[in-house]
């Protein structure tokens, strides 16, 4: 056997021995990388005579395709190998059961406005938005207060600075500028919630800057004081899961409604005395917990609505609050503390979403 075809069976035995890519490598570079036993031989040519060294340079040519050549092949078989073993042990079954308990919990505020929104939405109500930032029309004008209300006052409101004409934008300090947006613009029957974000300037114990609040919005021919009363209690059975709840009405004011009334229901105290416990439904106390009355005739004028033809019940009131009190969360300022063992306790499941038939919250 000539000294070349010993060398090329011992480079092939050596690829087809390789079980790996840096095995095979090194294979590679022993044959043709730059000392490799090929290239020296490539580099010999030039000691021989013309007439050998043409002949022996086409074998070895020939010896170093094939060599290159089963390279390539054994390559491509270790990296086939390779795939087929992680598409073996990487496989996932998209059959299984998700992980039981998913990081992440939802805000009791998220979860007392998202369990608000499936109690209305049962009654036929539509959730209604609009923006943070509002104008004057929109969040006092149009809602009756006069050009002197004291919640006009820099010290009760956010205002931005002053526009070139003049006028001043603010973060809206009630979501009824929604209401205002919503009477401009549909025909009624309206039936509207509206849930968000609100801002007033005050900060102590039991007020934040930023605040929630959900009003709503009924409009249509013949809408009374009972309706009012009718849906609020509804509300109120609903949002703290009890059969009967005891309500009172108390005469009020507010700019945009005529008659006012604000809406107290019964409590009592449970548990050892300072323990704050209490139940809400039953009981010798009352707590003020929402504020309504009939859509002010003024508030309809400027919205389009001929009062003679149309008229309806609003109200309000803080999700906080609500939240606090169906919870049992004792600080109003651990909501925004942003604190993980806080969120840990009294957030809830996000694969839970409130609705009536399961019941709102576990
Ligand atoms: C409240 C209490 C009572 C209210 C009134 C209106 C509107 F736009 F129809 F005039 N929106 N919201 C309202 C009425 C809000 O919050 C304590």
């Amino acid at each position: 056997m000539s000294d070349l075809e010993t060398l090329e069976r011992e480079t092939l035995a050596k690829i087809a021995a390789a079980e790996t890519i840096a095995a095979l490598e090194d294979a590679r570079v022993a044959a043709l990388g730059k000392k490799g036993v090929v290239s020296e031989r490539m580099k010999a040519l030039g000691q021989l005579a013309p007439e050998e060294r043409k002949a022996a340079g086409a074998a070895l040519n020939v010896l170093k395709d094939k060599i290159a050549a089963a390279i390539d092949a054994k390559k491509q078989k270790l990296e086939d190998a390779a795939l087929d073993e992680r598409l073996a042990t990487e496989k996932i079954d998209v059959t299984l059961p998700i992980a039981p308990s998913p990081r992440g919990r939802i805000h009791p505020v998220t979860q007392a406005m998202e369990e608000i929104v499936a109690i209305f939405s049962a009654m036929g109500f539509d959730v209604a938005e609009g923006p943070d930032i509002e104008d004057d029309f929109h969040n006092f004008t149009a809602l009756n207060f006069p050009p002197d209300h004291p919640a006009r006052e820099m010290h009760d409101t956010f205002f931005f600075n002053e526009k070139e004409d003049g006028g001043r934008m603010l973060l809206r300090t009630h979501t009824s500028p929604v209401q205002i947006r919503t009477m401009m613009t549909r025909k009624p029957p309206i039936r509207i919630i509206i849930p968000g974000r609100t801002f007033r300037c005050d900060s102590d114990q039991t007020h934040t800057p930023m605040f929630h609040q959900v009003e709503g919005l009924v409009i249509d021919r013949e809408t009374h004081m009972g309706h009012l009363k009718g849906t609020l209690e509804a509300f109120c059975k609903a949002y703290f899961e009890i059969d009967s709840v005891k309500t009172r009405f108390r005469p009020h004011f507010f700019p945009f409604t005529e008659p006012s009334a604000e809406m107290d229901i019964g409590y009592e105290r449970v548990g050892p005395k300072d323990s704050g416990e209490i139940r809400i439904g039953q009981g010798a106390k009352w707590m003020e917990i929402l504020g309504s009355g009939m859509v002010h005739p003024n508030v309809l004028r400027n919205c389009g609505l001929d009062p003679d033809e149309y008229q309806g019940f609003a109200f309000g009131m803080g999700i906080d609050r609500l939240a606090m009190l169906k919870y049992g969360i004792p600080d109003l300022r651990d909501f925004f503390a942003a604190d993980a063992r806080w969120i840990e306790h009294y957030g809830f499941d996000p694969l839970d979403m409130p609705n009536l038939a399961t019941g709102l919250s576990r």
